[in-house]
């Protein structure tokens, strides 16, 4: 990490909001040990039985929303913020933690939980109320029709022309507290790769995808990413001094 980066991609999983008190999905704990994903994550359990699937999420909504920023996401708005280089969020998160640090530049690619989408009308309804299959949406006024912005299995990604543009132009592609099994997002390291970019990996263990990193930092995000952005802010400012 000796240069002055001009382009940072960090791509985030569940682990960045574990210190927030969120579940991540796949720890011993996790969200999809009560649940069967197939139950409740994908295309033909929505339509099998959405009121289901829209009782899961609505369960989720009150955590979330009440959720609060831990040190990793503050560290990654302050980068956003004084970095002088380009910093993009690609999360597959559906909390909003990031934007609530102060993030601005942050591509929910698997979904927000605060948004519900009109199959009828395409259009996006932002609430943490509840939804479900008597919600009327408020651009067409069609009822029935709502499904919570969640990218299912089985469904494309959501923001995939700008992350492709951001893999394309990153120097430096750090991946933060995901298991990396789920493709395409676990792909992305490989992408930025091939473009050039030097790849970190910030997780408490190796994540199926680690060896196509170039470097790894093992421990709590919460800990070990304030560091690595502090390191980032220092060696950008002592570049600055030499070129003045
Ligand atoms: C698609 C929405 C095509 C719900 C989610 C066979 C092989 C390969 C791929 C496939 C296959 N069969 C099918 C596929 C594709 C499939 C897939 O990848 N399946 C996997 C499981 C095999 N992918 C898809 O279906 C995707 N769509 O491919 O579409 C297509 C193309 C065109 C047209 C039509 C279709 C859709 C994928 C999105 C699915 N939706 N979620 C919801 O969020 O409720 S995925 C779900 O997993 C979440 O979004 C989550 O974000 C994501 C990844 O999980 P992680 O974030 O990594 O969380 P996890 O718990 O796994 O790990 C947490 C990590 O943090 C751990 O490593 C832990 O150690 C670490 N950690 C914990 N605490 C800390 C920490 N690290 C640091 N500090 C800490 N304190």
């Amino acid at each position: 990490m000796n240069k002055q980066y001009k382009h940072i991609l960090v791509l985030t999983g569940a682990g960045v909001s574990a210190e927030s008190g969120l579940a991540t999905f796949r720890d011993a704990e996790g969200l999809w040990n009560n649940h069967k994903v197939e139950d409740v994550a994908t295309i033909d359990a929505f339509e099998r039985n959405p009121e289901y699937v829209h009782a899961f999420y609505n369960e989720m909504k009150p955590e979330l929303s009440a959720a609060k920023p831990n040190s990793a996401h503050l560290a990654l708005a302050k980068l956003e913020k004084e970095y002088t280089g380009e910093v993009n969020i690609v999360t597959q998160n559906v909390d909003t933690l990031h934007e609530k640090a102060g993030s601005r530049k942050v591509y929910h690619i698997h979904g927000q939980i605060n948004q519900a989408v009109c199959l009828n009308c395409g259009q996006i309804l932002e609430t943490w109320d509840a939804v479900d299959t008597q919600t009327v949406c408020p651009h067409c006024h069609i009822a029935g029709m709502m499904k919570p912005n969640i990218v299912f299995f089985g469904e494309s990604l959501l923001y995939m022309n700008e992350v492709e543009r951001l893999l394309k132009a990153c120097d430096l592609f750090i991946s933060v507290g995901t298991s990396g099994v789920v493709y395409p997002a676990a792909g992305f390291v490989q992408a930025a790769k091939y473009h050039g970019a030097e790849t970190w990996e910030f997780n408490l263990e190796a994540g199926a995808n680690n060896y196509l990193f170039d470097k790894h930092i093992y421990g709590k995000c919460g800990t070990t990413l304030p560091a690595f952005v502090d390191e980032l802010l220092k060696s950008a400012e002592e570049k600055e001094k030499n070129n003045d």
